[in-house]
């Protein structure tokens, strides 16, 4: 196909070949889809995403980000795929007469290039930043959002899988999220971050065991998707909020979102793993892409309501 490799299920793409196929879409579907970029990774990668749009002004939108973890493969490619079917199937176009759809497929392409390039990185799931005064590299980026910063579930060693950062949005891929996510302030009305593994759908908070005032719009708003998800290929998901569902954890994107951004409705996704964890093999891609995308629908119907 002109323009690159698209999205398969033979292998995970390398960040190169996925920017490559949202530059293709852009000259391809140039009537819904143009490139918008936050900035540049620590390493200069560029964090570029696909806006799906029919034109108008402050229309309603979905944000959805992926990768904001390096290991968590099947994040990005469910990102991609997403982005695949809502240019490519004919049935999707009427989504975008109401509402404006965001997809950025790598928040973090430094890390995920490094668990590509050997198989010893495999596991990494950090940034990709040095700092002269850390013996270590990397921040968990999504520890380093400023909502209740490093105050639960986040470690101040940078040796730490979940080392919070020396101040809070001190990666500039976090900057990057919270100042794109501030310069559209109002109009996005659901945020999803893609991130494996588990089969959970989370809502905030991440830091205490208090439920947010809107818990029950959040909570049903994500059953309708997780019915939605679980009829093509009968995969379930638990719902509830990180602290209580999962584990407590500040800093993440998701409760930045919903605290700081004023978006109504903010969801962690945990994508599934099988019995492979962050490793699935890629004949997961499609069937994963396939039965998320039902969900996307369902958050799409929401957005489109409020
Ligand atoms: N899980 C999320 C993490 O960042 C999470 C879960 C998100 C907890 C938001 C609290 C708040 O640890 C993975 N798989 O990274
Ligand atoms: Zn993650």
């Amino acid at each position: 196909k002109a323009g690159g490799v698209s999205p398969n299920n033979r292998r995970f793409l390398r960040y190169s070949e996925m920017k490559a196929y949202m530059e293709t879409l852009a000259q391809t579907r140039s009537d819904i889809v143009t490139l918008f970029n936050m900035g540049k990774s620590y390493e200069g990668r560029d964090l570029v995403g696909v806006k799906f749009s029919k034109g108008g002004q402050n229309k309603p939108a979905l944000f959805i980000d992926a990768g904001i973890h390096a290991r968590e493969w099947i994040a990005p490619s469910t990102a991609i795929y997403i982005i695949k079917q809502l240019a490519e199937d004919p049935n999707s176009a009427d989504i975008f007469d109401k509402i404006d759809i965001y997809v950025l497929p790598s928040l973090n392409p430094d890390g995920y290039e490094f668990t590509q390039k050997s198989f010893v990185n495999r596991m990494w799931r950090k940034t990709r930043s040095r700092s002269r005064y850390a013996r270590c590299v990397g921040v968990d980026a999504n520890r380093n959002f400023g909502m209740m910063w490093n105050t639960i579930g986040a470690s101040d060693d940078p040796c730490s899988d979940i080392y919070a950062g020396p101040e809070a949005f001190s990666e500039p891929e976090a900057k990057a999220l919270r100042d794109f996510l501030e310069s559209v302030r109002g109009t996005i009305k659901v945020y999803l971050s893609f991130h494996s593994y588990g089969q959970y759908l989370l809502h905030p908070w991440g830091f205490t065991t208090e439920l947010p005032k809107n818990e029950p719009a959040l909570r049903c708003a994500a059953e309708k998707a997780e019915a939605a998800l679980s009829k093509v290929r009968g995969t379930r998901y638990t719902i509830g909020s990180s602290t209580n569902t999962l584990y407590a954890a500040a800093g993440g994107s998701d409760d930045w979102a919903m605290g700081k951004a004023g978006i109504d409705l903010a969801y962690t996704v945990e994508l599934p793993g099988g019995q492979y964890g962050f490793a699935p093999p890629p004949s997961d891609i499609i069937p994963v892409g396939k039965e998320t995308f039902e969900a996307i629908k369902v958050f799409a119907k929401y957005v489109e309501g409020e």
